[in-house]
């Protein structure tokens, strides 16, 4: 069994993608379409199955060459009626995991429960964003922050979860978006609750875990006492069996394996920097309500998570709108040849006007004069502040510069011989966008952002200087993440 990578991007929002992947190797194997129930959706490819309750987006069972690989209690109901979690498969832990940590943020967590809500709450199951390919069966699920999730946690959110059944692996991908217009950061942790069933006969004493020699963890059947692991193979043995540590900074690639028996899992992981081992142990285990007789005996919990930190989400860039201001030139075609920017004044630098006319058209209504008397008052303002309501551009090149030696609308990119003195000069500057701002748009207008594939060689709809752009950016390395 291999968990796989994951990856974090940034996009409007942000996303934070947890991946696990099972993975037992076989040939490719038939693809199939997605079933629903009314409280399911079941994924078949070739003789391989996977079934994911809408209550809690959980996955509960994954049946591979005959055998099924996750353990969920026979006690427990996938029903959406039923409002308890899954006992079992692969319950998702968020915005916490475990016991919430009532005071911290100023109460941020105190309504919630362990591990929070999403594995509880009643997802969407997205036919339209589901999809047959070559490789996979796609299933898309989908929790947005609404009025009820807004009462126990105050903060919008959407997540977005993927299940892959592939041709030989089952791949459950968990996306966090903090929506571009929420103003506060969006702080979780965030685990997948794997319940990995035990081959016939192996009990999780003679379950082994490896390499986790080195690492610091909290064992919180000592009381959360924090300790260094010593051995590099660790045994599923615990006070009356119980185990249950939380590995931090836990390697990427983990063994499960067997004493005296075959077989292995590999559990792979990338982004998710915590993993969970856990197992109640036979006594603890009969006394949970919804665990099946000796059910805590035909399973061990791997848990890779985002469990000793928390993840800070921060909206890229907060839109926010002023009144209209007034457009120099009247008609849209007009204003599609007319280079976008503004006149800057005479002791005014290029780089200085530009940084003047983009907080014009993109600062706060407000002028804030940082330390000193503002006019009828003083502001307690500090630099912070400033920051945080109108971004401090970066200038950071120019890239071209356009003459328009007379009159006429036209410009070149370059001064025609016969001019001494041109009517107007435009330079087109690349600016950095600072990695958070709050954009203050002018009502009656729009802040574009344009692909360079729509800028490129299109002079007809956007000009010869814009639609050269593309090609004077060619000389930089752009890292796409
Ligand atoms: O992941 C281990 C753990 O946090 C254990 O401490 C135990 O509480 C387990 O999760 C199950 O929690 P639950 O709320 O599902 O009963």
């Amino acid at each position: 069994m291999k968990w796989a990578e994951g990856r974090s991007g940034a996009c409007c929002g942000c996303w934070f993608a947890l991946v696990d992947i099972i993975d037992v190797r076989r040939g490719r194997l038939a693809a199939m379409p997605i079933e629903t129930t009314n409280d399911t959706v079941i994924l078949r490819r070739g003789h391989q199955r996977a079934e994911v309750a809408l209550k809690g987006a959980t996955v509960f069972s994954y049946v591979y060459a005959g055998k099924e690989r996750l353990f969920t209690s026979s006690k427990s109901s996938v029903k959406t009626a039923d409002s308890a979690a899954v006992r079992g498969g692969i319950p998702i832990c968020w915005p916490v995991f475990g016991p919430p940590d009532t005071t911290a943020r100023g109460g941020l967590y105190s309504k919630l429960k362990q591990h929070g809500f999403a594995r509880t709450s009643i997802w969407h199951f997205s036919e339209h964003d589901s999809k047959s390919t070559d490789d996979a069966e796609i299933a898309f699920f989908h929790l947005e922050s609404h009025p009820e999730t807004l009462t126990l946690f105050d903060r919008s959110f959407k997540l977005v979860y993927e299940v892959q059944l592939r041709d030989a692996a089952l791949v459950a991908k968990l996306h966090v978006h903090a929506p571009a217009d929420s103003s506060a950061e969006l702080p979780f942790q965030a685990l997948l609750h794997s319940y990995l069933r035990l081959p016939a006969g192996i009990k999780p004493a003679r379950v082994r875990v490896a390499p986790l020699g080195g690492l610091t963890f909290r064992d919180k059947v000592q009381g959360n006492v924090e300790s260094k692991e010593d051995r590099d193979v660790v045994d599923v043995q615990g006070p009356n069996g119980e185990v249950d540590r939380v590995y931090l900074q836990a390697p990427d690639t983990l063994q499960v394996t067997y004493e005296g028996a075959e077989g292995e899992m590999v559990v792979k992981k990338q982004s998710l920097a915590d993993v969970v081992l856990w197992n109640p142990g036979p006594d603890k285990g009969a006394a949970i309500g919804d665990m099946e007789k000796n059910g805590a005996d035909k399973y061990v919990c791997l848990e890779p998570g985002q469990v000793g930190s928390f993840v800070e989400l921060k909206p890229d860039y907060v839109f926010a709108t002023k009144d209209e201001q007034p457009e120099d030139t009247p008609s849209v075609g007009q204003r599609l040849q007319k280079l976008p920017g503004d006149f800057i004044n005479m002791h005014e630098s290029e780089e200085e006007g530009l940084k003047t006319r983009l907080h014009h058209r993109l600062g706060p209504e407000f002028e804030i004069v940082v330390g000193k008397e503002a006019a009828g008052g003083s502001v307690a303002f500090d630099s912070a502040s400033r920051e945080q309501l109108s971004p401090d551009w970066n200038i950071n090149s120019a890239l071209s510069k356009w003459w328009r030696p007379n009159f006429e609308g036209f410009m070149y990119p370059y001064m025609p011989i016969h001019v001494s003195t041109p009517k107007e000069v435009k330079t087109i500057f690349l600016v950095d966008l600072p990695e958070h701002a709050v954009l203050h748009v002018p009502k009656n207008m729009k802040l574009v952002a344009l692909p360079l594939f729509e800028l490129y060689d299109n002079a007809i709809r956007y000009g010869p200087a814009l639609a050269a752009i593309p090609h004077l950016l060619s000389k930089y390395d752009v890292e796409i993440v």
